[in-house]
């Protein structure tokens, strides 16, 4: 049984979202990227209830394998979209059209089960060392600041910009998508310093829409405050976290245009625990809480045009 109350692993999310796409296809179908580095597919959702002209949202988890609190929102977000009984919710849901990828970093995902809880790359191999930071990979600014060129760190940023199968996977499909899916919403999900950033993270200079940015996700925060009394505080990556290049977000909105695009850092425990591990007993009040902020983004960029 899929639910909210502990994690799950890889192959549990994607069977949840096969039998989604089976017990109701006329709303849900399955979307495979094709295959990572070590041949797992790389799956989501589209969810469309079938509006006309809508535009789509589309949603990036677990790009970094460690932070196990972002697939469990994803797929959260999913359940909600398909199956709230709250009226807001349902309209929300039929506003949009949505692509949601629950675990975009799969072979990382699934080593965090079987080898090492604290992995946070993809698994290609350099050497002795392993993996890619696939949030430094994307070909934006590529390797400009707060990335490693050391294929041992943490945050290696690749041999290349855009070297990572999963990345070209990521930037094939919006690519081609953009313009028949209308993709004018981005959100990425991330854990944990409870943020919820918006480009860019190699410079401190402003992106053309900042002011709306900084708007709508100050009343995200707001709606968060309100709901579960959690403080997340609003800005761009630069101001709020640290310098950082190749991300998928800034290659989202520096390249391809998407206007609204949003990174949320969602809760870490206590502090003095390991803070990249959210014990399961607070997904589900997580999830409601960066869903609700969620739905905030969604109105209040309607709003704006
Ligand atoms: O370092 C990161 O990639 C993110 N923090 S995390 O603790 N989840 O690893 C920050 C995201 C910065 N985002 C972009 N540069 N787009
Ligand atoms: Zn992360």
């Amino acid at each position: 049984q899929f639910d909210w109350k502990r994690y799950f692993q890889l192959d549990s999310i994607y069977a949840w979202l096969e039998f989604l796409a089976q017990q109701r296809p006329e709303v849900v179908t399955l979307v495979d990227l094709g295959a990572s580095t070590q041949g797992l597919p790389i799956r989501g959702v589209r969810i469309a209830f079938g509006g006309e002209n809508l535009t789509s949202v589309f949603v990036e988890s677990g790009i970094h394998a460690r932070e196990w609190i972002a697939p469990a929102t994803a797929t959260y977000f999913i359940e909600q979209l398909l199956n709230s009984k709250d009226a807001a919710v349902q309209t929300l849901a039929r506003s949009q059209n949505w692509v949601i990828f629950p675990t975009v970093n799969p072979d990382g995902y699934r080593y965090t089960f079987k080898g090492d809880r604290m992995w946070r790359k993809n698994r290609s191999l350099f050497g002795i060392c392993r993996g890619v930071d696939l949030n430094r990979n994307f070909p934006f600014h590529w390797n400009a600041t707060g990335a490693s060129g050391d294929p041992c760190r943490y945050d290696y940023s690749g041999p290349s910009a855009g070297s990572e199968v999963e990345t070209q996977r990521i930037v094939q499909f919006l690519e081609n998508r953009i313009q028949s899916e209308r993709i004018r919403t981005f959100i990425s999900l991330h854990s944990y310093s409870q943020l919820i950033m918006f480009p860019y993270g190699h410079t401190p200079e402003r992106v053309e829409n900042y002011q709306d940015l900084k708007e709508i996700g100050q009343l995200a925060a707001q709606q968060i405050k309100k709901q579960s009394g959690r403080i997340y505080r609003s800005g761009s990556i630069y101001e709020t976290i640290y310098p950082s290049s190749g991300g998928s977000k800034d290659w989202v909105h520096g390249h391809l245009k998407v206007p609204i695009t949003f990174t949320y850092e969602l809760r870490g425990p206590p502090d003095s625990e390991d803070l990249f591990i959210l014990s399961a007993g607070e997904i589900e009040s997580t999830a409601s809480e960066a869903f609700a902020a969620l739905q905030t983004i969604v109105e209040e960029a309607g709003k704006r045009g």
